[in-house]
């Protein structure tokens, strides 16, 4: 095995921001698929339509780069220390991970990056890069990887810096010693499951994105009513939701990002209904020019506006 590459390639992961990087094997996941399929069988995935494609090259990584030896996994923290709770509750909360830049193309670059060392070190190489990409189980690479366990919450949750973490995954025929799969360590603990506002996490691990706050405030398009049930429950989420990671005690352990792009002062934006209603498309197109957020379009942002408690 290539012991010293593995080196090189850690730690050149470090200079880019990476906070982990792990190893895995790239054997076929068989029972995580039969669970996937059972999920998109029973409609939880909802609108997202991308899901019910290519369910054998998801779980098999050999489908999807032939002669692939090693997934290597990338987490990257991106957590700002809190301000939420101060909000008042008649103002919009944006979830932590869109308050920096868009994190899809800050870390395709880095993966990259690494991918071209990669081919530095072995010429013959070939790779590919994923972020958020339909095409792989993230998470049950990241496990696989010994980056750290899928937590209730369904998320990968670190030793070091909590679930606030992005994953990255390259691909890679270079053969790789691979590293052990993360112990689970959510033990007894509930939280998240009774924290959960809309009862969307319907077993241990398993999110129902139907009744996910983050699905109907970032996913569906912005003509679709969100269901009564959904708005008012949402404790003000006008996109995403971070309450089942606020609860798990794991996140005491989350740390300032150092990557500039993630870094933020303050959430200074003030979404109270006014604000967004008065908004204009200019407006709007400034102040999330580079963010997540501007995915929704403003369209999606005022109709979200129903999330916001009076
Ligand atoms: C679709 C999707 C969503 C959907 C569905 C979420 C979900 N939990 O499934 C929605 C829109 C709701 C969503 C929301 C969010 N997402 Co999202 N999402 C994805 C995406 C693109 C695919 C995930 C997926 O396949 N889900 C389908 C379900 C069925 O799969 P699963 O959770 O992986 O479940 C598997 C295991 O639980 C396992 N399993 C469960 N039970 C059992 C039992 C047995 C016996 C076995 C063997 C296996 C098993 O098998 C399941 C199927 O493979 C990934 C990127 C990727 N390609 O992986 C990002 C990703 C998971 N999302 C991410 C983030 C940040 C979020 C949010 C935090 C954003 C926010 N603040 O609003 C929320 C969190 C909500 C939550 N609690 O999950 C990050 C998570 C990073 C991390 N630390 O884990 C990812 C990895 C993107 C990235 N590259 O960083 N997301
Ligand atoms: S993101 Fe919010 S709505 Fe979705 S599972 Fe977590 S707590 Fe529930
Ligand atoms: S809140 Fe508890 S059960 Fe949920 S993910 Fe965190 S440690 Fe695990």
């Amino acid at each position: 095995m290539n012991n010293a590459s593995k080196s090189k390639i850690i730690s050149f992961s470090r200079t880019l921001g990476f906070s982990k990087i792990g190893f895995a094997s790239t054997e076929p996941f068989i029972e995580e698929k039969d669970v996937f399929r059972k999920w998109v069988s029973e409609g939880r995935h909802g609108s997202m339509k991308y899901l019910e494609r290519n369910l054998d090259e998801r779980f098999d990584p050999n489908k999807i780069l032939e002669g692939c030896r090693t997934a290597i996994v990338l987490a990257i923290n991106y957590y700002n220390p809190d301000n939420n709770q101060s909000i008042p509750t008649n103002t919009g909360k944006i979830a932590r991970y869109a308050w920096g830049k868009d994190y899809h193309k800050i870390i395709k670059l880095k993966l990259i990056s690494l991918a071209e060392k990669i081919i530095e070190l072995f010429p013959e190489s070939t790779n590919l890069t994923f972020v958020d990409s339909g095409s792989l189980p993230e998470k049950l690479l990241a496990q696989r990887a010994g980056v750290g366990w899928q937590g209730k919450n369904s998320l990968i949750i670190t030793k070091e810096f909590g679930s606030y973490v992005f994953l990255g995954i390259i691909l890679t025929t270079v053969e790789l010693e691979p590293d052990e799969p993360h112990k689970d360590y959510c033990g007894d603990c509930t939280k998240c499951l009774v924290g959960c506002p809309t009862t969307a996490i319907i077993k241990p691990g398993l999110v129902d994105a139907t009744r996910c706050i983050s699905y109907w405030t970032i996913e569906t398009k912005s003509y679709i009513e969100i269901p009564l049930e959904i708005v008012n429950n949402s404790e003000s989420r006008v996109f995403g939701c971070d309450i089942c990671q606020e609860v798990c005690p794991w996140n005491r352990f989350a740390k300032p990002t150092n990557v500039t792009e993630f870094q933020v002062n303050e959430n200074k934006t003030e979404l109270t209904k006014d604000y967004i209603e008065n908004l204009t498309n200019e407006e709007f197109k400034n102040i999330f020019k580079d963010r997540s957020l501007k995915r929704i379009k403003l369209k999606g942002l005022k109709r979200n506006v129903c999330m916001i408690s009076e």
